[in-house]
């Protein structure tokens, strides 16, 4: 199984900045646990991080046959991005969202989510282990 883990912009300063909202942990952090999960179940990840909204749709129609899922944090391009939620409905790939902050408890803009009308699943406030939740997700997922 192949899943494509796509982080947007700023999620590359994790743990350097605001850890009261994101928490502590780095972004290496985060990639070094979710290889790590990944290497146990059998999984072949691919990680990536862009600040560029265009790098990410070029990403996701890049998973298009290739790879069984996307897992991704779009950042703020969440509350935005029309592109992005088109990539999604364009690819057919089952993609699962996922923010570190509960975006639901925050200001009213971050409560507004375009790519999450194309996503399987949406998990919100759980912290890193959101991210790893979207993995389990997408190996329960029908047909993978
Ligand atoms: O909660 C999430 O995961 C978000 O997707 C994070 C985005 C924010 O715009 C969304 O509303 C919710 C922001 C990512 C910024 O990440 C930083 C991490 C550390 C320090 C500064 C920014």
């Amino acid at each position: 199984m192949k899943i494509m883990v796509l982080n947007g912009p700023n999620l590359n300063l994790l743990g350097v900045r605001e850890p009261g909202i994101y928490g502590a942990g780095s972004y290496a952090d985060l990639i070094a646990m979710l290889q790590q999960y990944a290497a146990e179940q059998g999984i072949e990840l691919d990680c990536r991080q862009t600040n560029h909204e265009g790098v990410l749709v070029d990403w996701i129609q890049e998973a298009m046959g290739k790879f069984d899922g996307i897992v991704i944090n779009p950042g703020a391009y969440t509350h935005t991005s029309i592109a992005l939620l088109d990539a999604v409905k364009a690819v057919r790939v089952p993609t699962v969202e996922v923010h570190i902050s509960d975006v639901d408890a925050r200001e009213s803009f971050r409560q507004i989510s375009y790519i999450g009308m194309a996503c399987v699943h949406t998990i919100k406030g759980h912290g890193l282990q959101g991210y790893v939740e979207g993995i389990q997700f997408l190996q329960k997922y029908p047909g993978n």
